[in-house]
């Protein structure tokens, strides 16, 4: 690529530098030492989610993927089973970690567009076994926006029926929210709402929301007093890290609301790129800020097209043969995405 030319970020949210405004409230932030619980910006950090999340208490993380290893580590003991969607994070992208870090098994169900639903997790749940034979079922994991299933937000309707299987059967639910605030976004509902079904909700501040680093683990106070012994185990014990917990609280204040602009962009490329006759997208699965792009129609695989766009300045990331991604986030704009919508029209126009 070449150095003067536009570069158009659609890999991920993650790819996100922080604003003027942001880089201040980090510059300025009070610390501690958090290992001590001495850090008032991470205090008021967790507090503040804690709060917006409408549950007791919340935990300051590097990482998404630590949060929900110490949420499925805090939740089971090794031996149990835990119930996810096939394509979840936490079973395609966490490294196994569930397997390694808990030592439990995860039982696998393909969801409907990769949404689970409350049969299928009743199917999915062992039966009594007085013999001994199964691994005991002990938690649900959903994930909410849905990554591969496009960014695809679980209802409330659908999250309290699974909710309502998941108390049936005295197990626990835990939600991988790294997106959560796109969902809420995208349903207009409170956090608070949403989160009220699960006993633990990950969320990440370093996505959508345009931090550096971090995420949360949210619960109990109860869970989330286990939940800090894991977290140091794991080694995500941090020394004055409200210098990265002051970035959470400027983006839990300004960065919210601003989420729709990005899913107004999302449905926009998608739907211009979908018309075009070497691509195909599914537009119903486009409700929040990415869109999976079946590129298959123009001859070319997915790398071919993304090599291609970034020739043009524009990164996307290829996740099959036919499909690519492009993600919206806070550093696209409207000049971004014409610039993106001309390189497709050129590539599979
Ligand atoms: N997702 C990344 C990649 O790892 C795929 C991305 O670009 O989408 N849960 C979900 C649903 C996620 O999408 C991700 C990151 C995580 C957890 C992990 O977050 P981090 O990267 O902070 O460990």
């Amino acid at each position: 690529m070449n150095p003067t030319m536009p570069r158009v970020d659609l890999r991920s949210d993650t790819v996100t530098r922080p604003t003027d405004a942001m880089r201040h409230a980090i510059a300025n932030a009070p610390v501690g030492d958090d290992v001590y619980g001495d850090d008032p910006t991470v205090n008021a950090l967790q507090e503040r989610a804690a709060a917006l999340f409408g549950k007791e208490a919340a935990l300051f993380v590097p990482s998404g993927t630590m949060a929900n290893q110490i949420a499925i580590r805090t939740h089971t003991q090794p031996g149990d089973e835990i119930v996810v969607e096939s394509s979840a994070h936490i079973f395609l992208y966490e490294g196994g970690g569930f397997a390694a870090l808990s030592g439990v098994s995860a039982r696998c169900v393909p969801g409907e567009g990769g949404l689970l639903n409350a049969q299928k997790v009743r199917e999915a749940i062992r039966p009594p076994d007085p013999t001994s034979h199964y691994p005991q079922t002990r938690l649900v994991c959903l994930e909410n926006t849905a990554n591969r299933a496009g960014g695809v937000v679980y209802d409330l309707d659908r999250t309290a029926a699974i909710a309502a299987v998941a108390k049936e059967h005295g197990l626990a639910l835990h939600l991988d929210g790294a997106r959560v605030f796109n969902a809420a976004v995208a349903m207009k509902a409170s956090l608070a709402d949403v989160a009220e079904p699960f006993d633990s909700i990950s969320c990440c501040l370093s996505k959508g929301l345009g931090c550096p680093v971090g995420s949360l683990l949210v619960g109990s106070r109860a869970f989330i007093n286990r939940a800090h012994r894991f977290r140091k185990m794991f080694g995500g014990g941090m020394r004055q890290a409200g210098l990265l917990a002051a970035a959470g609280i400027h983006a839990l204040e300004h960065h919210i609301e601003r989420l729709a602009d990005d899913h107004a962009r999302a449905k926009h490329m998608a739907a211009q790129v979908g018309a075009m006759s070497g691509a195909s997208v599914q537009l119903d699965t486009v409700q929040t800020n990415m869109a999976y792009i079946d590129v298959s129609p123009s001859g070319h695989t997915a790398a071919e097209v993304c090599q291609g766009l970034a020739e043009r300045g524009v990164l996307a990331n290829a996740v099959s043969t036919s499909h690519l991604r492009i993600v919206t986030h806070i550093d696209v704009d409207d000049a971004d995405v014409g610039v993106a919508l001309a390189a497709f029209a050129e590539l599979v126009g």
